[in-house]
């Protein structure tokens, strides 16, 4: 991590204003890319995936009273070594216009991706209004400062399977949306702003209709991270239960760092559009347990516990995609299978809970404390 430059915590304000960063060095060609909501899962792949590409990143990150850039941590260099660092991160929230339009005024970049977003759909539930207002009116404050940028600039927008709801598969960009959350409804007007600015304004924007991918880097309140952090644990002795809410949900799981790809696709293509990114194979949560636990030799109904709290108000039943689109005009498809999925998440998380049980047995941590 950055931090083990002098091993204190002084480089940890890794945010500047935009007064302090120039967008770039003076003469330097290269493309700049604009990332909300990069210290998330699908950000840290991106920022990846965009440096190897050779482009200067730049990332918005909201205020927090913890640090929330651990996923970042392994490509951060101090700002201070211009020449090194491309990566650059600046405090703005989606809830704030002013800072979106200042950042995007002052950093022109030639693509904005925006991943930003309150993303957990139980969650939508608890705080709907916040929800609607990061995930839709988000996008639209967005979407606003990139029309008014003096640069034009490419727009990606973060589109989720969800808006198909309860309209059943194969859902396609021609599948009829049924939203079935405050997230899903935020999500279906955020993926009208984006058309609407590219039909009213010209924007070269487009929607990314993404079905669900995970990755070690999943948020752990997800329910594959929720089980395989729970795998790893229970196979070190470390917990016993896992306690999950509707087993029988469908979806169609793919690896984050396949569909990263598929974004930047979208952005290089001569014409703005919108795109399903998907493996085109489903599974229930159920499937998704029996292949996790039995990859590690465990019999997963002697350590799932149903807990009605994890149940949802509205469910959505099953999802699967026909990517048949984006495989045909941008030549994506996804690398990592379900099997694979499985095994990369698993694998990572026995090595985590291998640390965990290390500092338990040491009495540095409380085992009981589940994750
Ligand atoms: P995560 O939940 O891992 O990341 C969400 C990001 O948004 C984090 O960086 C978070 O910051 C940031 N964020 C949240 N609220 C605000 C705010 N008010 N202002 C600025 N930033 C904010 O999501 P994923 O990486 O999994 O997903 C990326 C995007 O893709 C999201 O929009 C999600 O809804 C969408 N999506 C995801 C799918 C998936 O399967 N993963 C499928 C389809 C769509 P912080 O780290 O501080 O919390
Ligand atoms: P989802 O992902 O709602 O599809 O949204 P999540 O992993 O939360 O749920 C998938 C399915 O599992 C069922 N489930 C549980 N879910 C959670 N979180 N916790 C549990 O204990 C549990 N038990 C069962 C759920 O009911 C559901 O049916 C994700 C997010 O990344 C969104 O931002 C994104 O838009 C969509 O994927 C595509």
């Amino acid at each position: 991590s950055h931090e083990s430059n002098n091993g204190t915590n002084e480089n940890k304000e890794k945010a500047h204003a935009a007064s302090a960063v120039p967008r770039s060095i003076p003469g330097d060609q290269r493309k700049v890319a604009l990332i909300t909501g990069i210290t998330g899962q699908d950000g840290s792949y991106l920022t990846e995936f965009l440096l190897g590409k050779g482009y200067e990143v730049h990332g918005l990150i909201r205020r927090s009273s913890n640090f929330n850039t651990s996923r970042l941590d392994h490509l951060y260099v101090d700002p201070h070594n211009a020449a090194k660092a491309r990566m650059k991160l600046h405090y703005a929230d989606l809830s704030d216009a002013s800072s979106l339009r200042r950042w995007v005024d002052a950093l022109l970049p030639d693509e904005v991706y925006n991943l930003a977003a309150q993303s957990h759909v139980a969650v939508s539930f608890e705080i709907p209004d916040y929800t609607a207002d990061v995930v839709a009116t988000g996008a639209l404050r967005l979407l606003e400062a990139v029309r008014c940028s003096p640069k034009p600039a490419r727009y990606y927008q973060a589109g989720s399977s969800e808006m198909f709801g309860s309209t059943p598969p194969p859902q396609s960009e021609t599948s009829p949306f049924h939203p079935r959350s405050p997230y899903a409804a935020a999500k279906v007007a955020a993926h009208w702003y984006t058309v609407n600015y590219r039909e009213a304004y010209g924007v070269f924007a487009c929607n990314g209709i993404l079905f669900n991918h995970e990755s070690p880097r999943r948020g752990e309140n997800f329910v594959t991270r929720k089980i395989t952090r729970a795998v790893g644990r229970i196979r070190l002795g470390l917990q016993t239960k896992v306690f999950l809410g509707n087993l029988s949900a469908a979806r169609d799981w793919g690896f984050a760092g396949d569909y990263v790809e598929a974004m930047w696709m979208m952005l290089q293509q001569e014409e703005a559009g919108d795109y399903v990114v998907a493996t085109e194979e489903s599974h229930t949560v159920e499937e998704f347990l029996q292949a996790a636990f039995g990859y590690v030799g465990l019999d997963w109904k002697e350590h799932v516990v149903i807990d009605p709290r994890y149940f949802r108000p509205a469910e959505v039943d099953s999802l699967k995609g026909d990517s048949s689109k984006a495989r045909k005009a941008l030549g994506w498809k996804p690398k990592v299978g379900f099997p694979e999925l499985v095994k990369m998440m698993v694998d990572h998380d026995v090595e985590i809970a291998k640390r965990e049980k290390v500092l338990a047995d040491a009495g540095y941590i409380d085992a009981h404390q589940q994750p």
